[in-house]
């Protein structure tokens, strides 16, 4: 199974769930030394490393972007697509695609997660979700002139009040012709909204190109109470192609939660 290990560099996201904070050589070094395949980028913006330093950090590592997270956007910025200020919903847009650019450039999808937003007293829940609709037909279809998918994460109830269980994003994406957004299944917010993780998975396996593989407590696999083995084999046995990512804690330590997770994706 392809595994791949987040590498941030937003300053907002210190305290989050991703395993290496080092500038990019030394978290592409950690990764390799690690045995990652990939590795999934926290950026602050499209603009902060140059396509050509990252091609030449693949080479140098032989490593894949597996994928370009957004998040900066909303944690640095403030900025969702479901604002009801259509200046701010704009501008979180063109945040997004300058990413989905970027990652187009190196083979890599865009994963909207945090920058998807909620709906509100102001933004009443369909209007919300007609705002997300929209912006991810835009989204998506530049995505698909890189020849890469855009991704689209629901979250627990805590992050958003959208789209939590992937059921009904598949529906969602299904309703409205999305059929260059794929879902990313974050087993932690998973685990948090679904009555049953495999009965998820199994159901709406052909809607998923993205994986969290990120135990009960959001620590690397192994350290919570998530039955890992039993959804790895049900990985292997539906012919799962797409990246384990280790979104994770990076607790006891980087190194250890690392290590953890490589051990945990062997079955
Ligand atoms: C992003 O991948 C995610 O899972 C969110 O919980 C981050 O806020
Ligand atoms: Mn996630």
């Amino acid at each position: 199974m392809k595994t791949a290990v987040t590498l941030c560099r937003v300053a907002e996201a210190a305290a989050g769930p991703f395993v290496f904070h080092d500038p990019l050589p030394e978290g592409f070094a950690k990764a390799s030394s690690h045995g990652f395949h990939a590795v999934e980028l926290f950026l602050p913006s499209a603009d902060t490393v140059g396509v050509e330093e990252i091609q030449r950090l693949q080479q140098q590592y032989g490593l894949a972007v597996a994928a370009v997270g957004t998040g900066a956007g909303m944690v640095k910025h403030g900025l969702t697509l479901t604002d009801a200020d259509p200046a701010i919903r704009d501008k979180a847009m063109e945040f997004i695609l300058t990413l989905v650019d970027f990652g187009g450039q190196l083979g890599a999808p865009a994963i909207l997660g945090s920058m998807q937003g909620r709906s509100s007293a102001t933004v009443p829940h369909d209007v919300a979700i007609g705002y997300l609709a929209h912006a991810l037909q835009i989204i998506s279809a530049r995505a698909a002139t890189h020849g890469v998918k855009f991704i689209y994460e629901p979250l627990n109830r805590y992050e958003t009040n959208l789209f939590n269980r992937i059921g009904d994003a598949a529906a969602f994406l299904q309703q409205h012709q999305l059929s260059n957004v794929t879902l990313l299944a974050d087993l932690f917010h998973m685990n948090i909204e679904e009555p049953s993780i495999e009965q998820a998975i199994t159901q709406n396996f052909s809607s998923i190109g993205h994986i969290h593989f990120a135990d009960s407590n959001r620590r690397a696999m192994g350290f919570g109470h998530t039955e890992s083995r039993a959804l790895l084999r049900l990985l292997h046995q539906l012919g799962y192609q797409g990246y384990l990512s280790a979104e994770i804690l990076p607790l006891p330590d980087a190194d250890e939660a690392a290590a953890q997770f490589i051990r945990s994706t062997q079955l």
